[in-house]
């Protein structure tokens, strides 16, 4: 029933709100839709999680607002360089580390981190924020395929991936997919590409031939492009089983490929993988293999 939760600053004149309107921007914050009427304005701000915590007993820190970081340092800089308030960062006794920042006066805003142990493995994070994303997706068992795509686009929304930054290609049929995920990904304009389909065993004789063909296409246009692909393709025998894993029973595969699609560009960032920010947009930064499939 509950949809979300929001926290209302009132900023102290239109100065101030828009200091923190470009502060909690370059913080990082995914900007939701503004708003302004004759009695005044909104700047809302989305996180990709939201908490509603009760404390009781040895909490001694107060702040007005608690934000769970993945770098607190980086951001600690980005306040100070804002010339921002930020006290120094500390350890709490719940194995994190902490500062409190004072954007505004009588905004208390606590940043805090988890502390990973040094020879924990390298991990893709799931915040979409900046990373581009093509979702193609089949128009056979479309009852099922639109089901898919929504889960898929709920989870790059819900992760801070922005609109503009998400492209929905539609194809006719499940064997259509590899073809044109590989001509997205060979544009170079696209850190990831979710793949979105449905093939129902008991509606086709050819399904084994269609079904491998499909998976052994997109995983060759990942390997060979360089671009992270994930497969939400659904393989079943009966209609019954593509509607579980379509939003009932079992999940919703379209949202489960986005996630891993964004945890594998963010993995890819960190192991070396394209560089961040070079990332797509112009010819340049598409790498040779990139080039290469893209003249065929
Ligand atoms: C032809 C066909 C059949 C029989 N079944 C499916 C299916 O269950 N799911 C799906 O996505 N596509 C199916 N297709 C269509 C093929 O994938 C392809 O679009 C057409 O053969 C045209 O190339």
């Amino acid at each position: 029933m509950i949809k979300g939760i929001t926290i209302i600053r009132h900023a102290a004149g239109a100065r101030e709100f828009k200091a923190l309107s470009r502060l909690f921007n370059a913080l990082g914050f995914e900007r939701g839709r503004p708003w302004q009427t004759p009695r005044g304005q909104g700047a809302p701000f989305k996180a990709p999680e939201g908490r509603l915590e009760i404390v009781e007993g040895l909490e001694t820190v107060h702040a007005d607002i608690w934000i769970e970081v993945t770098d607190l340092d980086s951001l600690r800089e980005i306040l100070l360089k804002e010339k921002s308030k930020a006290g120094e960062v500390q350890p709490t006794s719940w194995d994190s580390r902490f500062f409190v920042a004072e954007p505004a006066k009588g905004l208390k805003v606590l940043f805090w981190q988890k502390n990973r142990p040094a020879q924990d493995a390298a991990e893709g994070e799931l915040n979409a924020r900046g990373m581009r994303f093509a979702v193609v997706v089949s128009r056979w068992n479309s009852f099922i395929t639109e089901r898919l795509l929504q889960g898929a686009l709920d989870a790059l929304r819900r992760s801070g991936c922005a609109e503009e930054d998400i492209t929905v290609v539609r194809v006719p049929g499940a064997f259509e997919i590899p073809s044109q995920s590989r001509t997205l990904a060979a544009t170079g304009k696209y850190d990831a590409i979710v793949t979105l389909g449905c093939l129902i065993r008991g509606e086709t004789d050819h399904y084994e031939h269609i079904s491998t063909e499909v998976t052994r296409g997109i995983g060759q246009s990942a390997q060979e492009t360089g671009v992270p692909h994930t497969y939400g393709v659904l393989t079943c025998d009966t209609l019954e089983q593509a509607l579980d894993r379509a939003g009932l029973k079992a999940g919703n595969k379209g949202f489960e490929a986005a996630l891993s699609a964004i945890e594998m560009v963010s993995l890819q960032r960190k192991t070396g993988g394209r560089p961040q920010g070079k990332k797509n947009s112009k010819k340049k930064s598409a790498s040779k293999t990139q080039k290469k499939v893209a003249a065929r």
